[in-house]
């Protein structure tokens, strides 16, 4: 369900989903997954109540709205804030912690250790922390990272990607991915999925990091890589774009995918990560296991302990992983959750 200006109107719960909203950005930044879940959740369902939330019985009585959250709602509607929200904000520690969250690569335990050690500031870790390369860059480039891409730009560095690909290898396909094949207005980086009818993953790797990513870097338009995986299977690359004449860098992923795993990593790469968790747990239920590079069947689980891999059902149809899955098909603009 799409976010929808209007409703936010009309609802009247906007309130209390304002303030809600609010620490579900704050603990997506401490990386505390299950709240960030729990916090969505509640959110949805309250987006779909027709009336006001008051009480903690009422909110308690919505699926998806646990105890603590209840008590949150009610705290809200009477107090028309959170103290929650308040504490967190409280500490300079907090406010330095979240800023170097937001530093591409930097989770949780490293904002900790910067400030732990004494570091203020992005300044301050510029000037005196050791940085690894890849760490340099994102704290340069922070407040580029930062910004949000229209959707139009996402296509251009896509369509860059494309040609040099292409120039290669005229079979080899690129598709946009993540929040920019969900339909969204701006994206927070370029996924670009790298495939080629028939081609194994080995094949599609050498071709990318023996030839495509050097020339992208020699015409300009790639800047720095961030992250690579190196182990044998790797099948990803990340890093820094921009287009010919400007100076903002964007963050770009590039992704390795076998033909045979296409239709997987699809549905794995187009999210969003709410969707996909609920689809990997709908075929866990189903005796199945979805990952990026397909749906495998008779897995044998004993408390929860995979103990084998299964037989792969489907990995390079899209459309046939939703049937076998017993999910009707949901266009990727729809598989917001
Ligand atoms: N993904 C996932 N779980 C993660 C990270 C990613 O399932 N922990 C999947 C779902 C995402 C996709 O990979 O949609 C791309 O990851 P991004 O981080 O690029 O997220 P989006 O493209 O969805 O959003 P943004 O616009 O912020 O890039
Ligand atoms: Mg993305
Ligand atoms: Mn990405």
């Amino acid at each position: 369900q799409k976010f929808d200006p209007d409703m936010k109107l009309a609802n009247p719960n906007n309130r209390t989903i304002e303030v809600l909203q609010q620490m579900l950005e704050y603990y997506s930044q401490t990386a505390d997954q299950w709240r960030v879940l729990a916090y969505r959740k509640a959110i949805t369902a309250l987006r779909k109540q027709p009336n006001k939330i008051v009480t903690r019985a009422q909110a308690r009585a919505i699926p998806g709205v646990g105890e603590r959250l209840a008590d949150k709602i009610e705290e809200i509607v009477l107090t028309n804030r959170l103290r929650r929200l308040e504490n967190t904000n409280n500490t300079p520690e907090d406010l330095i912690i979240q800023e170097f969250l937001g530093v591409y690569g930097a989770g949780l335990p490293q904002a900790s250790k910067w400030v732990a050690q004494g570091y203020r500031s992005l300044e301050d870790l510029l000037e005196r922390a050791p940085l690894t390369k890849q760490q340099r860059i994102g704290v340069e480039r922070h407040s580029d990272f930062a910004q949000r891409i229209p959707r139009k730009e996402v296509e251009a560095h896509g369509a860059i990607v494309r040609k040099a690909v292409q120039a290669v290898d005229r079979d080899m396909q690129v598709i946009i991915a993540g929040s920019y094949r969900r339909g969204a207005l701006t994206c927070g980086d370029v996924d670009c999925l790298i495939t080629k009818p028939g081609a194994s993953l080995e094949q599609i790797r050498t071709m990318m990091l023996g030839l495509v990513v050097p020339k992208l870097f020699s015409s300009g338009f790639l800047k720095a890589s961030l992250a690579i995986s190196s182990h044998q299977d790797g099948s990803k690359w990340h890093g820094a774009s921009a287009l010919p004449g400007t100076t903002l860098w964007r963050r770009i992923d590039l992704l390795f995918v076998p033909d045979a795993e296409i239709g997987a990593a699809l549905i794995y790469f187009t999210g969003n990560d709410i969707f996909n968790r609920s689809m990997r747990l709908l075929a866990r239920k189903k005796g199945m296991c979805l990952n990026q590079k397909g749906l495998y069947t008779d897995v044998l689980r004993n408390q929860q302990v995979k103990l084998n891999g299964g037989r792969l059902v489907e990995g390079r149809d899209e459309r046939r992983i939703f049937s076998v899955l017993g999910v009707p098909w949901r266009p990727p603009e729809h598989r917001i959750c």
